[in-house]
């Protein structure tokens, strides 16, 4: 509707009748199927293998610390840390606080003693889920392997970086930033594969969530919860007896079937009731949808606070599970394995056999995870969709209003994505401005019709400033202007049938054939849906999407086409181009709908 409330005079109405054959023709025929369902050298266009740099940390403005130095660096503090240990237990002050701390809390009366064999089950499935989600999240993250704490992802201002700085190329893409992981560490390794990372990652967090609230339910129900939280503040010096008993290398002694020690007390908190949540919030802190919804918290807590915290709480799980690990094994390897895969307290080796066939069952998984989503990347999307879908679909319901983000919000660098228009036909348009530029309508319709951009721009102008979010990890501020989707609803006037719309464009993605996506009617009628041909106040740049583009702030970016030239009105997205629902679904099994 015009903000004004006057009444307007839409163009011309062209009955479906008379309009002539040229607005009627669909795109269709401009799209290409994906040849062969398989990961291959093609993949992504052919996009090369890239390997990035060791892991850095900026300090101050432009000072790189390579995270590599901590190897050594640690090694030597460890050695000190144990020199000063052995001195400090020599010292009668500190043996007096060693004797009144020995290591551990007392536990209530009633607590448990021992470990059921449901506890063994859930630790092997969360051990088993943790694995896939630790590879495909790497994988996610080097899709753009740098870390902001701002929303605005300016080069230069991330604190965390596993790639060259960015090179001063204008048009230089997220994509040319991605970089390649290993198969056996990346879950897939192959550079850009972060739609079927995405779903690895978010399809296992499903089964991950519910093993958890399992566990959850169990510990309360059982007590067994009474030997996972401090309950009295003499865990801090015991915690502290205790690391300086491992430092000193004169171990506490073990008694894990009945109580843990408080440092591992500590450690085992601080992983079940903080990180394993703290993961699941981070987690959704990156949600589109949810963010622009939420919009207190997420301009407190960005996109960006979020991912950079995900990787932390990555950080920790990888450091709990080898120091766990460790431990586990050099404090009475076949009594400990015995406690949690057994359900015993004795020095058999019935535990260590479990654990070496669940430890064979995890090699091969880990082994043959990668090979498997090469060869049959459909399944990976369709069972990661019947996963998550659920979830994706449901936040997709969110209509937010407008007004989040205000001018100073703007974000100074915008990262450009994907591949740009190089056909004659888009550069003869440009050369001439766009004068002769048509965006056509039709399918499903009442109004085929053809709309120039003066037209477009003489329709009741729409404003927003909404924050972009890249599938990838980036995001951005900024300001657009043009048309609401729901404008184009009144003037084409979608027939009942119509449920779904498609959105093509003048480039052609990586493997050829244009560009498109569809997107659910329902959300054309949102207030933040748009077609802009403004960012910023000036006219929409030939890398940001020239001469129009859509902004649907429920999806991810990959979603919003660039350079539109048609929009066609379907009863389903199956009968367009390979019938997934978009380009990157069509040839990177990227989902349909992605709210999250
Ligand atoms: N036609 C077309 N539109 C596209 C893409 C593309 O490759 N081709 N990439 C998408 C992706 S992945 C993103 S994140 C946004 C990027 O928009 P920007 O370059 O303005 O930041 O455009 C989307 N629209
Ligand atoms: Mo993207």
């Amino acid at each position: 509707m015009d903000p004004t409330g006057e009444e307007h005079e839409f163009p011309t109405a062209v009955s479906a009748a008379d309009a002539p054959t040229r607005v009627r023709t669909s795109f269709r025929t401009e799209l290409v199927k994906k040849e062969g369902h398989t990961v291959d050298a093609g993949w992504a266009g052919g996009i090369a293998p890239q390997y990035g740099v060791a892991p850095r940390i900026r300090l101050g403005s432009n000072k790189w610390f390579n995270l590599l130095w901590l190897i050594p660096i640690g090694l030597l503090l460890l050695i000190i840390g144990v020199a000063v240990a052995k001195g400090l237990r020599e010292l009668t002050g500190v043996q007096a606080f060693m004797q009144r701390y020995p290591g551990m809390s007392r536990l209530p009366d009633n607590a448990p003693v021992g470990f059921p064999a449901w506890l063994g089950w859930q630790h092997f499935l969360n051990l088993f889920l943790m694995t896939f989600l630790i590879r495909s999240g790497v994988t996610i993250m080097a899709d753009h392997p740098r870390f902001y704490w701002t929303r605005n992802s300016t080069p230069g201002k991330d604190w965390f970086r596993m790639q060259k700085p960015v090179p001063p190329d204008p048009l230089y893409t997220a994509k040319q930033d991605s970089i390649t992981l290993p198969d056996g560490v990346g879950l897939p390794g192959r550079r850009h594969s972060i739609g079927l990372a995405r779903w690895w990652h978010l399809g296992i967090d499903t089964l991950w969530l519910l093993n958890g609230i399992v566990f959850f339910v169990l510990i309360f129900s059982t007590g067994q919860w009474m030997r996972l939280v401090p309950m009295s503040w003499d865990v801090i010096p015991n915690s502290i007896s205790v690391a300086t008993q491992y430092l000193s290398l004169d171990w506490p002694a073990e008694s894990g079937w009945v109580n843990y020690n408080s440092l591992q007390l500590l450690a085992y908190f601080l992983t079940v009731f903080i990180a394993a949540p703290a993961a699941l919030v981070t987690g959704l802190g990156m949600s589109p949808a949810l963010s622009t919804r939420f919009r207190r918290i997420s301009s407190l807590f960005s996109i960006q606070a979020a991912r950079s915290l995900h990787f932390l709480v990555l950080c920790w799980f990888v450091l709990f599970i080898v120091v766990h690990v460790t431990l586990v094994v050099t404090t009475g390897a076949l009594r400990n394995l015995n406690h949690m895969y057994a359900s015993e307290d004795n020095e058999s080796w019935l535990g260590f056999g479990i654990l070496a066939v669940s430890t064979l069952v995890v090699i091969v998984t880990w082994v043959a995870a990668t090979p498997l989503t090469y060869r049959h990347p459909r399944t990976v999307q369709k069972v990661g969709y019947a996963l998550i879908g659920p979830a994706q679909r449901l936040f997709e319901h969110i209509d937010a209003k407008p007004g989040q983000y205000t001018e100073k919000d703007i974000s100074p660098y915008f990262w450009h994505n994907g591949k740009f228009p190089e056909t004659e036909e888009y550069k003869e348009l440009r050369a001439g401005n766009f004068t002769n530029f048509r965006l056509r309508i039709n399918g499903l319709v009442d109004n085929p019709v053809e709309l120039d951009l003066e037209q477009l721009r003489a329709l009741p102008h729409h404003e927003q400033i909404t924050q972009h979010f890249c599938i990838q990890g980036w995001s951005g501020v900024a300001k657009w202007g043009g048309v609401s989707m729901q404008t184009i609803l009144e003037v084409a006037r979608p027939k009942p049938e119509a449920k779904w719309v498609i959105f093509y464009s003048f480039a052609e993605g990586p493997d050829k054939g244009i560009y498109y996506d569809a997107q659910p009617i329902g959300q054309m009628a949102y207030r933040l849906t748009m077609l802009a041909y403004d960012m910023n106040d000036e006219p929409l740049s030939y890398g940001h999407g020239a001469p129009l583009r859509l902004r649907n702030e429920v999806e991810l970016g990959f979603k919003l086409v660039k350079w539109i030239k048609g929009i066609e009105f379907v009863e389903h997205f199956s009968e367009v181009g390979g019938g997934q629902g978009g380009y990157n679904n069509d040839h990177e099994f990227f989902g349909y709908r992605q709210s999250i």
